[in-house]
């Protein structure tokens, strides 16, 4: 399990496996003290193999062997090989049976990969490759079985004993044991695999599809979370709906099961049939979840629903093309979010995660293609490149095709490959063939890493009445890619006049009925668009919704954003203007003197923000949000986190003291009590309370100090609460702070999801987060370091969310990071690698911090026994 020079697995070195495996009968054996593990494989040569009568070898880790038969005989010492990571049996005919019976320790496993204890269940994660920690197996994803699975355990501590498919047998044991039998009628891969055995209350409701069947929808949680399952299961049935209205999909088997745990080291699990839950992506109500948790549920059952078809139907054939079922099924449940709530907003959402930690990525030590070639730990490539750049990618082919070839598209891709492992480019080749289009050079999305850099230059010429705009595109140099090849962009744009309006696209001269919006389609290094029978000049709107995961630079003036911010019919260009506008005047005053003053036009836009209530108030929720401390370092060049920090909080302080009255009045004016619920609407509303009430706190304006006390006193729910909490935290009432942190945490100190945003709250806070408060949450007595959620609440909420404690001049901050990584590396090395993300990017920052950064990634390169997943992530950011 430990190595210290791991193996780099390439893509190029992809085989079809020698052996397939038809079924798979498991029967676990669930005790205390281990769990013994019989399974029984049909196996036959694979025809499409050239390997021919070659061992087979299965994967197994951190697994006691306990015998080994094979067409019913027991092999002997010598007939098999079992070298820990991988078990050899040398002469194998051309099928048979092969039992194996393993033994392991779910009780001892901290590292949550494979089976494991969460608060007194059993329950397992596969993906990507934790089926080998259960027994030994050919654990990659083409090798596709139909699994037969038996659960015995104590019937007291464990009713409910769940697995894959239909539930065709339980019964009585000796001993007070139980069992129940399991059986998936569609072929899977391994890691689709999951079981559980707990205490769990079971919530029912049902579906009907389109084709009239029943489909019985349960959710299984710990007895005191009964009554916090209403808004998953609401968004499930909308889910099942929407795919099969916008995608034709219609669910397969007669039952579909979620269970929540608590300690998971990701989101969620689309496991077949059985869904498994990190219980803070599932689990809320009213008074103990915020909006933004309310949608990411929403987001995140909606995303394991669809990989019923994205991802298990039609899977992965190996972990090179992990993106083909999560780029995908990203862009599905981010276009069912934006169906379901407001869609400007949610592009909005999804484009601020992907520029400022997506573009970071993609300039960092760990970039890589969408596809990569290359790999030492999969585990580290569930990345945003993955996930949330694979899914630009496919909305830029839903753009090029527009919604209904792509509709085709997806249909023939579902239609052909039902039941196989396979590619990216197989999904590629689905979109050509039922388009007509041409996607070979788009393929380059998903072989060049980096994000392209567009820059933009125009002309207005005005005696011809033309607008020249000249777009360049360059893509920088990545970890082992240099000399990248142009890649094809549709870039939406439109052209305003100068009273705001949308002047028509003619790109020939005299084009009648021209769109005022075109879809540009760049694929060359450099393009020239000529805009015909434009007589004055226009101030372009580039990159509309953002048709691409680009970098776009073309030199606005601040007149010329104001002018986008109030006019531009692009609701994401709107915001993004704004964006830009903060962007620059914030830079301006990072490390510049108190003598350079916040421009008074920033001032004049935020109030008309502020006290204009007919705008619409989702998108000014948004658009008084600042560009992030994070977002502002991403732009910078030697960043100096510190000045960044205090250039932000130097304008916040000034619009609120410059709009304080307007503030207040938006507090009131959004204040109003009705019935909760989470629409568009009303997520606006509190989010403009929220925001108004952290600024005038941040000046420390008394009247913003009643208002808060009283929110956080009366709230009926988390947003409001924890928005007042927030505020206070980040104000400079201690006394008020320290009240309402103990308040907080006596009312709602039985909660894990809660206290969870509890820690994080402090830890985020450059005023409640400095180090030795840090060190103190740790030894907290609500803190765990075996619980992911807790680890990421403290340690990682500190290190990306606390930015000016955390880059403080004297590296404390990241000899700090190091040492927890370290600590963590023992127990649970998936979440360690994920710790160390903030130092891989010293590179980035001036090099009085750059330097410490370093420095501290030595200390955990130098660590022995250093785990595979951070080998890689520390040493490649070394290199
Ligand atoms: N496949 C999961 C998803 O839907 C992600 C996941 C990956 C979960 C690995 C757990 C895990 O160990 O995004």
């Amino acid at each position: 399990m430990r190595t210290n020079q791991p193996k780099t697995i390439y893509l190029s070195e992809y085989r079809v496996p020698a052996y397939l495996v038809d079924t798979v009968d498991l029967r676990f054996e669930l005790f205390e003290d281990g769990a013994r593990v019989h399974s029984t494989l049909s196996v036959r040569r694979n025809p499409e193999s050239e390997a021919g009568a070659v061992p087979l070898e299965l994967d197994g880790d951190s697994l006691k062997l306990e015998s080994v038969s094979l067409d019913g005989v027991p092999l002997a010492q010598g007939q098999f090989e079992d070298q820990g990571d991988r078990l050899v049996v040398s002469q194998v005919p051309e099928s048979f049976e092969l039992t194996v019976v393993t033994w392991i320790e779910p009780q001892n496993n901290t590292r949550l990969e494979g089976l494991y204890k969460s608060s007194g269940m059993f329950c397992t994660q596969c993906e990507a490759e934790g089926f080998r920690c259960i027994t030994f197996f050919p654990d990659r994803p083409d090798v596709m079985s139909r699994f037969r699975t038996r659960i015995e355990a104590d019937s007291k501590s464990y009713p409910v004993l769940l697995s894959n498919g239909n539930d065709v047998e339980r019964g009585d044991l000796p001993d007070g044991r139980h069992f129940v039998t399991w059986e998936d009628p569609f072929p899977k891969p391994c890691y689709l695999f999951a079981l559980v055995a707990g205490d769990l209350v079971e919530k029912r409701d049902s579906f009907k599809t389109c084709s009239g069947r029943d489909i019985d929808l349960r959710m299984y949680v710990e007895p005191r979370n009964a009554e916090k399952c209403d808004h998953a299961m609401d968004s499930l049935k909308r889910s099942m709906r929407w795919d099969e209205e916008v995608y034709g999909r219609e669910y397969d088997l007669d039952i579909f099961m979620i269970v929540a745990v608590d300690d998971f080291n990701m989101g969620a699990m689309e496991n077949k049939g059985l869904n498994i839950f990190n219980s803070s992506c599932v689990l809320a109500s009213q008074e103990t979840a915020t909006d933004l948790a309310f949608q990411r549920i929403e987001a995140i059952v909606a995303h394991e629903y669809f990989h019923n078809w994205s991802g298990n139907r039609v899977t992965c054939r190996d972990w090179f093309q992990l993106s083909l079922k999560e780029g995908f099924t990203v862009f599905r449940d981010s276009c069912f979010s934006a169906d379901t709530g407001s869609p400007t907003v949610k592009r909005i959402e999804d484009v601020t995660l992907l520029r400022t930690a997506q573009f970071a990525e993609d300039a960092g030590p760990m970039a890589h293609p969408v596809r990569p070639s290359s790999y030492m730990e999969i585990s580290n490539f569930y990345t945003l490149t993955i996930y949330e750049k694979g899914a630009e990618v496919v909305r830029m082919i839903h753009i090029l095709l527009g919604p209904e070839m792509f509709r085709k598209g997806s249909d023939l891709y579902f239609e052909r490959h039902d039941g196989q492992a396979v590619t990216t480019d197989d999904f590629l080749q689905a979109m050509e063939d039922a388009s007509g289009r041409d996607l070979s050079q788009f393929r380059r999305w998903y072989e060049q890493a980096g994000t392209p850099v567009l820059e933009v230059s125009d002309e207005f010429d005005a005696n011809a009445c033309v607008y020249r705009l000249s777009i360049r595109q360059q893509i920088p140099d990545t970890p082992g890619q240099t000399n990248k090849q142009p890649q094809h962009i549709p870039f939406a744009l439109g052209l305003l006049g100068n009273r705001g309006q949308a002047l028509p696209l003619r790109l020939v001269a005299g084009e009648v009925d021209a769109p005022a919006e075109r879809v540009l389609e760049l694929t060359e290094t450099e393009h020239t668009f000529e805009f015909h029978g434009i007589d004055e000049h226009p101030v372009p709107s580039l990159l509309r919704d953002f048709s691409a995961p680009v970098r776009v630079r073309y030199p606005w003036s601040r007149e010329q954003l104001l002018f986008l911010m109030s006019h531009d019919p692009d609701g994401f260009n709107r915001w993004d203007a704004g964006q830009r506008l903060a962007v620059d005047v914030i830079q301006e005053l990072v490390g510049a003197s108190k003598d350079v003053a916040v421009d008074p036009r920033l001032v004049t836009a935020y109030g008309h923000l502020v006290s204009d209530a007919s705008l619409d108030q989702a998108l000014v929720a948004k658009m008084l949000q600042l560009p992030s401390e994070a977002y502002l370092i991403e732009l910078a060049d030697a960043a100096d986190a510190p000045a960044i920090h205090a250039a932000r909080e130097r304008v916040v302080k000034h619009l609120a003291i410059a709009l304080r009255d307007e503030l207040v009045a938006c507090y009131r004016r959004n204040a109003e009590s009705e019935a909760y619920q989470v629409t568009p609407e009303q997520i606006a509303r509190r989010s403009l309370r929220n925001t108004a009430l952290s600024w005038l706190l941040l000046i420390n304006d008394e009247e913003g100090r009643e208002l808060a006390v009283r929110q956080f006193r009366d709230a009926d729910n988390m947003t409001d609460r924890m928005g007042a909490l927030r505020a206070l935290v980040n104000s400079d009432y201690e006394d008020e702070r320290d009240r309402v942190l103990s308040e907080f945490y006596t009312r709602f100190q039985d909660d894990p999801q809660v206290i969870e945003q509890w820690f994080s709250v402090q830890a985020a806070s450059d005023r409640a987060g400095s180090l030795p408060q840090i060190r103190a949450l740790l030894e907290h007595e609500a803190f765990d370091w075996k619980n992911p959620n807790k680890v990421r609440s403290v340690i990682g909420a500190f290190a990306g969310q606390n930015l000016a404690e955390f880059h403080r001049a004297d590296g404390s901050g990241y000899d700090f990071l190091a040492e927890q990584v370290c600590r963590l590396d023992d127990s649970n090395p998936q979440i360690a690698a994920r710790l160390v993300t903030p130092l891989t990017r010293w590179k980035k920052f001036a090099p009085a911090y750059g330097e410490r950064m370093k420095a501290g990634l030595e200390l955990i390169r130098d660590k022995s026994g250093l785990s595979r997943d951070v080998y890689e992530v520390v040493h490649k950011s070394l290199a």
